[in-house]
């Protein structure tokens, strides 16, 4: 499938003509856009129909990926590319008078991820399609992903975001696949001279149409399908001909307005909890129209569900899928007349789930009340599995008696997602090493005891093919003339480049592509915040959700330190240009305390002739995956500087490295995989370690005493108190560093101050810096979502 330059110009002058009209000289860009998505999806759908037959061939094991997020990012450069159809496109399109710049640029970014569960969902998508895994990921076709983030005064505000009117043209309507939930409603058991059946009465039914969204893999026959569930009231229910009769028109249609309510908008709360009943029902609602969905197909192929476990896996991204387990059991037991037994080990040996968080409040717990009220059945399966589990542990773990209450899955009224996937699932990963360890020592201790050989880790991936080949062409054209294009899908000869660590002229050229990339950037900067950053100034990025874990306030309060040490005591720096990007959940109100505060330092910064040349501020707004793409190959240093133990992995530490950023960082997450990549001497280590940080607290954590004994510290609070950010108030920031401090900033604010400084030395020597940078980028291959696919293909998607 590789068309000619002129097909493809035949192929879209008949889609303009045909869907819209018009010639090519007449064409709008709009038109244009459009016809080139139909026409680059036309060749996906015949790939696809040809890999669907290939299929019947082939008895490969299934892989299901559960995620109520997955941040597919643009999708048009992305499929040119798999299908090696770029430059033809290319060609055809301005030929025809129009740039495919220009029509990339119209795709909106299906925002439909929080973060980096969402973004890892995709990445893993890419690499096994690559592979030639048959993957389908499922999820909800959101009609507002993660909202539009604007900044007024400092102070952020969140519009909708409207994708599907410009995005919609990848997602295929399978209304023939249609399925149908219910809610509500009660149980009733019957004894009969066949046991005990259940049924489930006066229910309430939600149709849930699946939307495929097709991603062809790199050089490979593969395309796979992310099938998003879009909810409806069912027809029957949708619009009520006797009440619209009476005249009540809005009345008549309120049942399809509930039922679409249900995959209307993406839960933009990242890392903590909000136990909304919408939320809840969405997660019921894309779990069961994808069990069935798995549980028709394996019946097409095999006669029975005895082999699912051996035929699919099914796995449960972070807890938010965690009803996989009664689900499954509901169809096993009720649907398909399974006993008790069966129906648990099959559900057993099919579910595996990945952990990506340990913070405590982002762990799901849902009240008992609101399971009982809206998925009866299935809070009937929970309490018999608790019931059944809690009776094992008594019974065979004696000696964990004592830890029952906390390892119950329900307790204190709660049901707890997390103790319910680690119960059911036959394997439980961590996301990084240390994350890993985590769960097992800590977190998920009592049960790795008694599950011996559960818990596991695979240190994530990304997709390296995007985050270089495609967002940073000119390293990566130079990387094939310096090593070939082998490394376009064998990541480990990214090493190859280690030969060129002394050769200056590779490392001059290397400092070039970087500075193109950073022009570009400030260009875009330039338009968007209209400032202007110098491309020559070290880009020190930190782009990430808002957390307080992840510390953007100690990235801004060492920006402040070096303001006033420039500004009061004659300090001079190598030029910087400090970068943030970040939304925050809306209701998370120190986060944008933060953003705010961040802001304001640009503003009293960028304006100040007495720092000017040295330092700069630009806080980016609505940061997104398109937006990530153009940062990262223009980043020099990548702020990775969580709490160590707070950060589960990380990824944009690996898409900054893969494009010859240097990692300034605690030993946290995926940064010590980074650190055992590269070595000591190319990457920047502060701060405290988990131990250190563990027992800094339990000696009493007493940040105020920092204040008074550190004159830095001390110095840029006082700044903040006396007005300095143009009279504005942080007090809420000040007292919170003062009396709590929970992740310890200003503990690790003197190391971190340190590091700096001497990131500052090393980038005046150019060659050491462009040494360590190519040294980066060469042991960056580890990170290849290739690898950590083939790492889950291995230790778990082939196990049960
Ligand atoms: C229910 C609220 C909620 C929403 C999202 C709780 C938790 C989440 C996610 C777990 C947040 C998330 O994206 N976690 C990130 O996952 C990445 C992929 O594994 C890791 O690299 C990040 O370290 C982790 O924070």
């Amino acid at each position: 499938m590789n068309p000619s330059v002129s097909t493809l110009k035949d192929e879209l002058i008949q889609t303009l003509k045909t869907n819209y009209g018009y010639s090519p000289e007449d064409a709008t860009d709009r038109q244009m856009y459009g016809s080139v998505l139909t026409v680059v999806q036309s060749y996906l759908s015949r790939k696809r129909a040809d890999y669907l037959d290939s299929l019947k061939q082939n008895d490969k094991k299934r892989i299901y990926y559960m995620s109520m997020e997955f941040l597919v990012g643009r999708s048009l450069r992305n499929n040119l590319y798999n299908l090696n159809m770029e430059s033809a496109m290319k060609q055809a399109v301005s030929e025809l008078g129009f740039d495919l710049e220009t029509i990339y640029d119209m795709e909106p970014d299906p925002g439909l991820g929080n973060g980096g569960l969402g973004r890892l969902a995709s990445c893993y998508m890419d690499a096994a399609t690559t592979l030639e895994y048959p993957f389908t990921g499922f999820s909800i076709r959101y009609e507002f992903g993660i909202f539009r983030q604007k900044i007024v005064d400092g102070w952020q505000m969140e519009f909708p975001d409207d994708w599907l009117e410009l995005g919609g043209y990848w997602l295929t309507p399978r209304n023939d696949e249609a399925m149908e939930i219910h809610f509500d409603g009660h149980v009733e058991e019957k004894w009969d001279e066949h046991g005990l059946t259940t049924i489930h009465r006066d229910y309430y039914t939600v149709r849930a149409v699946p939307y495929d969204l097709m991603i062809s893999g790199k050089d490979s026959k593969t395309v796979n399908c992310l099938r998003l569930w879009r909810a409806e009231a069912p027809t029957s229910q949708s619009f009520d001909m006797h009440t619209f009769s009476r005249g009540e028109y809005v009345k008549s249609m309120e049942e399809d307005a509930k039922a679409e309510s249900i995959s209307k908008v993406l839960y933009p709360a990242d890392d903590h909890i909000e136990g909304k009943r919408l939320r809840l029902k969405q997660q019921y609602f894309f779990v069961s129209a994808s069990l069935q969905t798995i549980i028709r197909e394996h019946l097409r192929n095999n006669p029975t569900l005895d082999n699912l476990p051996e035929k699919a896996v099914i796995h449960i991204n972070d807890t938010h899928p965690a009803l996989c387990v009664p689900e499954l059991m509901r169809i096993l037991l009720d649907e398909c007349g399974y006993e008790w037994e069966t129906a648990w080990e099959l559900t057993c040996r099919t579910l595996a789930y990945t952990n990506h968080t340990v913070m405590s409040e982002a762990l799901e717990r849902w009240d008992l009340g609101l399971f009982e009220q809206h998925l009866p059945r299935i809070t009937s399966i929970i309490k018999e599995i608790n019931r059944r589990f809690c009776k094992d542990v008594f019974d065979f773990h004696p000696e964990k008696r004592g830890q029952l209450s906390s390892m119950a899955i329900i307790g204190d009224n709660q049901v707890r997602m997390a103790n319910l996937c680690v119960v059911a699932c036959y394997s439980v990963n961590g996301v990084s090493a240390l994350h890993s360890d985590i769960l097992k020592n800590d977190l998920f201790k009592d049960y790795n005891d008694i599950f011996p050989g559960k818990l596991t880790n695979v240190t994530n991936g990304i997709a390296s093919r995007r985050w270089l080949c495609q967002d940073n062409p000119l390293l990566s054209d130079y990387i094939t003339e310096l090593i070939g294009d082998g490394f376009v899908h064998d990541w480990d000869q990214l090493a190859k480049l280690r030969d060129f660590a002394d050769d200056s002229a590779v490392l001059r050229k290397l400092a070039d592509i970087k500075l193109e990339n950073k022009k570009r950037l400030a260009k875009y900067i330039s338009t968007a915040n209209g400032i202007n950053v110098d491309p020559s100034s070290l880009f020190d990025v930190q782009v990430k959700r808002l957390h307080e874990y992840k510390r953007q306030l100690m990235n801004a309060l060492h920006i402040c330190h070096l303001y006033l040490q420039i500004k009061n005591h004659g300090l001079t720096i190598q030029p910087r240009t400090f970068l943030f990007g970040a939304k925050a959940s809306p209701g998370y109100y120190m986060a944008k305390e933060i953003i705010r505060f961040i802001c304001a330092l640009g503003d009293v910064i960028n304006r100040d002739p007495a720092v000017k040349g040295m330092l700069k501020v630009i806080f980016l707004a609505d940061y997104k995956v398109s937006l990530a793409e153009m940062i990262y190959p223009a980043a020099e240093i990548s702020e990775q500087i969580s709490q160590a133990g707070k950060e589960a992995s990380g990824t944009g530490n690996m898409k900054m490295m893969l494009n010859g950023a240097l990692t300034l960082g605690t030993m946290d997450g995926a940064n010590i995989e980074i650190y055992n990549q590269v070595g000591p001497d190319n990457i920047f280590i502060f701060g405290m370690d988990t131990d250190q940080v563990n027992q800094t607290r339990l000696n009493g954590y007493n940040p105020r005493g920092l204040y008074e004994s550190d004159p830095h510290i001390r110095e840029v609070l006082d700044f903040v108190r006396d007005g300095g950010l143009d009279g504005k108030n942080f007090d809420s920031i000040r007292e919170y560093l003062l009396n709590s401090d929970t992740y310890m900033s200003l503990a690790d604010f003197d190391s971190y101050r340190q590091m700096q400084a001497h990131v500052g030395d090393v980038y005046r020597d150019a060659e050491t810096w462009n040494r360590m940078s190519l040294l980066n980028i060469a042991g960056a291959g580890y990170f290849s979502a290739d690898r950590a696919v083939q790492e889950y293909v291995d230790h778990i998607w082939s196990n049960q």
